[in-house]
């Protein structure tokens, strides 16, 4: 199998700063080595904005847009996209790339809910409505302007890790219909937890887009970044989530956001994020 790296090194519009970091720093750690490894081989890409004026909002649909033809591309060319990203948002482009799979659906790893609108942000952080623009909730004329999207309905979406959920994000899960299991409860039991709504999944979508804000993981062993919290799961319970997902539906493509290796002082959650990689890849090749 031939893994698809594509980086995607922003961070709420500003190139390589804070988050947008994450991508270079896992490059240069040898991400593209671990994933052909574990694959058999590996090409890398990389996406960048034109923007002239680079304001938040612009840049991260045109990143869509662009991103949306770079992971359509790789798919046609059999390939497993596997995009390293500075934010969340990135998925939504990711996602517009599939639009060959007929019922897409979302698993998403995150200590956040990423289902804020701009109605009901308290932060003003794009990134925190990453989800919501995903499932046709908000900036719908942008989102519709990136080729191939289509809103990823709820019962077709798992959240998986949130440990805090602001009250309008709840109130959007609920009413969307959107399958959640916190951070504490994987911390408690692994990948048993997630069993029965993977199997309620199975029965809505063919295929699943595999997203892994890195800040899901418990922020003691593996602190991804700034918005990092202490009861998630551990790298290890992640891995097996992640390869528990593989083995019950089809994963078509796969992003990693939000890593900020200023925050990762001893250099564990590069190390987490690599071996996520490796077991990632390793798992959908031997699937395929
Ligand atoms: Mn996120």
């Amino acid at each position: 199998m031939i893994t698809a790296v594509i980086q995607v090194p922003y961070d709420s519009g500003q190139r390589e700063r804070r988050m947008g970091c994450g991508p270079a720093a896992l490059l240069r750690r040898g991400a593209v080595d671990r994933a052909a490894a574990a694959g058999g081989e590996a090409v890398a890409a990389r996406i960048d904005t034109d923007e002239a004026f680079p304001g938040e909002i612009a840049v991260a649909f045109d990143l869509a847009r662009k991103l949306s033809g770079e992971v359509a591309r790789a798919r046609r060319q059999g390939a497993f996209p596997l995009v390293l990203a500075g934010n969340c948002i990135s998925a939504v482009g990711t996602l517009a790339g599939l639009a060959d799979v007929p019922r897409l659906g979302v698993v998403w790893l995150d200590a956040h809910g990423d289902m804020n609108t701009p109605e009901t942000t308290e932060s003003g952080f794009l990134d925190g409505m990453a989800l919501a623009v995903a499932g046709g909730h908000c900036w719908q004329q942008l989102a519709a302007r990136i080729p191939g999207f289509r809103a990823i309905p709820g019962a077709a979406t798992l959240h998986l890790g949130a440990q805090v959920l602001d009250p309008g994000e709840a109130d959007l899960m609920l009413r969307g219909a959107i399958a959640t299991i916190p951070g504490p409860e994987l911390r408690a039991k692994g990948a048993a937890a997630i069993g029965e709504a993977l199997e309620r999944l199975a029965r809505e979508v063919d295929a699943v887009y595999l997203h892994l804000d890195m800040d899901v993981h418990a922020s003691a062993e593996a602190k991804a970044n700034a918005f990092a919290l202490p009861d998630g799961p551990t790298p290890q319970q992640v891995r097996a989530i992640v390869e528990a997902v593989v083995q019950r539906l089809p994963v078509v493509a796969a992003g990693l956001a939000a890593y900020d290796p200023e925050h990762d002082r001893t250099g564990s959650t590069a190390d987490a994020a690599l071996s996520l990689i490796e077991a990632l890849v390793r798992s959908v090749a031997a699937r395929r």
